[in-house]
This record gives C-alpha cells, sequence and structure tokens, in this order.
C-alpha cells in the first residue's frame, strides 16, 4: 500500500514531542549564539551618584535601589547614536554565532521596542525614538540570523504589579496575575506579531509564576508562532530545552536538550569599569566543553549607551569565527561524541566521524584514545587543508594515532576519526 506521506507527517506533528523536535531543530544544530543584554543600565554602567554599585550592571536599579521616579529619569538621556545594527548582527555572523537574543525587556521594566502597553519604551520616551528591535529584525532577515528575544516575565520593578521592587511597591498587595494576564501577555503577543518569525523566547527568573501561568505563556508562545522555541526559565519545568545556572557547565553529558548562559567578563549589562574579560582560549574551550556535552553556548555582550559593542567583546568575538571557521565541522550539528571525562580531550561525533578535541597537544604528537582500533579506519587534522592521513596503531588500550609533534592549533586541534563502516 502507498504511504501517504502528507498524512503521516500530518499525524507526526500531532505529538507534542515531534513538535517540540520539530522546533528544536535549528537550535540543535546551531550550538553557539549571541546574548546581548541592553537597556538604560548600561548608562550609569555600574556608578550611581558617585559610587560603585557591585554585582552585575543590569542589576543596578535594584541593587541601589533606585526609585522608579529616578531611574525612569535615564530614558530622557538614552541616545544611541552609535547602534549599527547591521555590524551587530555581522559580528554574530563572523563569530560563527547562528541566533541572537536580546533583551526586550530585563528587570528594569524599559521595554526596548514599540509596544502599546506603556510609554516606557525606546521609542517614546527616549530622543532615540527608534525601535531598535525592528531594525535587527530586518538586519537577522537580510544576513540569516535567528532572531531570539529575552523577556522577563516575572520581575518588573517598574511595573506596580510586577515582582520585585519592594522600596517603591507593597509586594503583598500586588495584583501579579493582572500584571501577567493584562500586561505581559499583550506584550509577548506584540514580540511575536510585529517582527517577523522569531527563533525563540527567552524567560528569566520565573519565581513566583504559577503552574497555570507558565503554561498559558507556553501555549501563547506556541499558537502564535507554532516553530517559536521557548527556553526552561519559563519556570514549572515548562518550555522546549533545559537552561544551565549562569556560567554554569555540567561536569558531563546532559541527556535533555540545554543551554548554558555565559558573561564574556563578569557582567550581562555594561560596566565601565569590568574589564575581566576571558581570554580567547579559555572562550573557545568553553564552547568545545558545552558542544561535548551536548549544549548550547549563549555567549553575551554587553553594549554601551551609544549602542557599541565593547572592543575587548568583538576581538574575542572575531578570534572564536577564526577557529570555528576552520574547525565548525566539529561543533555545528555534532551530538556527544564516545570519548568523555579524559583529560585533555573533549568529543563531538557527526555521522561517521568522530571530532577529537585535543585541549593540551602530546609533545611527541602520539595521541592515545580508548577506542578500538578497528573501529576507526582512517584520521587527520581537521585544520590540514590536505587532510593527509595519520597512521593510526592498534595499543593495549586501544589506539595511538600518530600525529605531529608541533600543535595544528595553539588553543584546540581537531583530530577526525572516521569510523569503519562495520565498526
Ligand atoms: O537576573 C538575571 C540576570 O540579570 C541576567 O539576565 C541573567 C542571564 O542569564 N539571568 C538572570 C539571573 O540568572
Amino acid at each position: 500500500m502507498a504511504h501517504d506521506d502528507g498524512a503521516i507527517r500530518e499525524a507526526m506533528w500531532q505529538r507534542p514531542e515531534a513538535r517540540r523536535d520539530a522546533r528544536l531543530e535549528w537550535w540543535r544544530a546551531a550550538r553557539f549564539g549571541m546574548f546581548i543584554h541592553w537597556g538604560l543600565y548600561a548608562i550609569p554602567a555600574g556608578q550611581w551618584k558617585g559610587q560603585t554599585i557591585p554585582g552585575i550592571g543590569e542589576w543596578i536599579m535594584h541593587r541601589a535601589r533606585i526609585p522608579v521616579a529616578e531611574y525612569e529619569k535615564l530614558a530622557e538621556q538614552f541616545n544611541p547614536t552609535q547602534f549599527d545594527p547591521a555590524a551587530w548582527v555581522s559580528l554574530a555572523k563572523r563569530a560563527g554565532q547562528k541566533y541572537l537574543v536580546i533583551t526586550a525587556k530585563h528587570h528594569d521594566g524599559f521595554c526596548m521596542f514599540d509596544t502599546e502597553l506603556t510609554s516606557y519604551n525606546i521609542v517614546d520616551a527616549t530622543p532615540f525614538g527608534r525601535d531598535p528591535m525592528k531594525e535587527l529584525a530586518a538586519e537577522c532577515a537580510r544576513q540569516g540570523v535567528r532572531l531570539c528575544f529575552y523577556y522577563s516575565q516575572t520581575q518588573d520593578w517598574h511595573h506596580p504589579n510586577g515582582d520585585g521592587n519592594d522600596w517603591d511597591y507593597d509586594e503583598a498587595t500586588k495584583d501579579f496575575d493582572g500584571y501577567i494576564e493584562e500586561y505581559v501577555k499583550p506584550q509577548v503577543r506584540e514580540l511575536l506579531t510585529n517582527y517577523g518569525p522569531i527563533g525563540l523566547i527567552w524567560f528569566d527568573t520565573p519565581k513566583r509564576l504559577s503552574v497555570a501561568q507558565s503554561r498559558s505563556l507556553l501555549d501563547l508562545v506556541h499558537t502564535l508562532q507554532p516553530a517559536c522555541l521557548v527556553n526552561g526559565r519559563l519556570g514549572n519545568a515548562l518550555g522546549d530545552y533545559a537552561e544551565a545556572g549562569d556560567n554554569r557547565i555540567p561536569d558531563g553529558v546532559v541527556d535533555v536538550d540545554w543551554e548554558t548562559p555565559a558573561t564574556i567578563n563578569d557582567t550581562w549589562g555594561f560596566r565601565s569599569d569590568d574589564h575581566n574579560w576571558k581570554s580567547v582560549p579559555e572562550l573557545i574551550h568553553k564552547l568545545v566543553d558545552i558542544t561535548s556535552k551536548g549544549g548550547n553556548y549563549l555567549l553575551n555582550v554587553g553594549p554601551t549607551a551609544e549602542g557599541v559593542i565593547p572592543q575587548p567583546s568583538v576581538e574575542r568575538l572575531v578570534a572564536m569565527g577564526e577557529w570555528l571557521q576552520v574547525n565548525g565541522e566539529s561543533i555545528y550539528g555534532t551530538c556527544p561524541g564516545p570519548i568523555q571525562g579524559l583529560a585533555p580531550y573533549r568529543s563531538t561525533a557527526k555521522d561517521d566521524r568522530v571530532y577529537l578535541h585535543v585541549l593540551d597537544w602530546p609533545r611527541d604528537g602520539r595521541i592515545a584514545v580508548p577506542l578500538p582500533a578497528d573501529s576507526i579506519s582512517r584520521a587527520y587534522v581537521l585544520a590540514d587543508p590536505s587532510q593527509a592521513s595519520l597512521s593510526v596503531q592498534a595499543t593495549s588500550e586501544g589506539l595511538t594515532v600518530a600525529a605531529p609533534a608541533t600543535p595544528p592549533d595553539a588553543i584546540d586541534s581537531v583530530v577526525v576519526l572516521v569510523r569503519s563502516g562495520d565498526a
């Protein structure tokens, strides 16, 4: 009997797991994304009334308990004339980042997009008067990067009924449900209606959100854009994939879809005094470590109030992109490889290839791997344009690849092990 492929696909699509798998397809292959924390907090940049306010930059309103009436005046100064959406998106591309997640609304409640729900937004309340999300949406579409929105669904220190501000408002009398129904949901609707296809909605700090509230937000997103992903910080164990803690990398392979959001220095939102930049080798090793355990790396930049991505971030992202230009095959679309928990290696795999990441190249170039020698038909260095075969010898512990003594890459050299057809 002939199969009706269309009907089968339709039936598959009815299954929640199949719908989730379909939504996750691009994200699983992507492995590396750009996170952007950008908002009014970039103006004080860690300083308030001559005092250094410790902690992450975007939390300054909370840490310094700045009254709403004072904090909202920052909007009058916000004029990021150097904002260049084409440059931001092309930096993500150059870095090898396949998706871009930007703060549409962070906990301070200021809306970085045009919204009918409040005039406390970048179009109505600032001299800038433009909608950067619209401009980024156009650039992402033009350059082929997935646009995604961060949206703080629970904490909103500006809204009288949002969570978190107990210095202007009384937490006990807040109508949190009203805030979700009459403010959060309509804004999520705007974000999913006015900016074209959105890759994912990145919710954060669910805190007091009930199961019913998380569930109805999830349903709203999937109803408006069935292909749009929702991250795990929607709360109540709902969402399409799990979020690791900030800057946290699990010890081993995690058998769910997961992501590590991470800072490139020590803050998310720009701080003028944070110069603690992670080095390029450290960043590449983190990308490789996360990928080898089945996760995605969402690496943050914090643009200035003028709209500039700090130069140290740019340099690091460009260097990561250069490494990925040569070694991207060992990252994109891969799953965890067969060698786990064995220093100095990480491994990823795709089709008939195992990608052995050698983070510390042996002085004699002899790479010992605990895999049966007959399971591998050929080995070569990914960065070697000639792809010359290396000799593979069987040992009592597995196999040894005889590679050049000089590391092909100073940060991470990838040795490709081609599996034998019958292994
Ligand atoms: O409170 C936020 C923080 O400001 C930042 O946005 C990070 C990014 O993962 N999420 C929350 C803390 O986990």
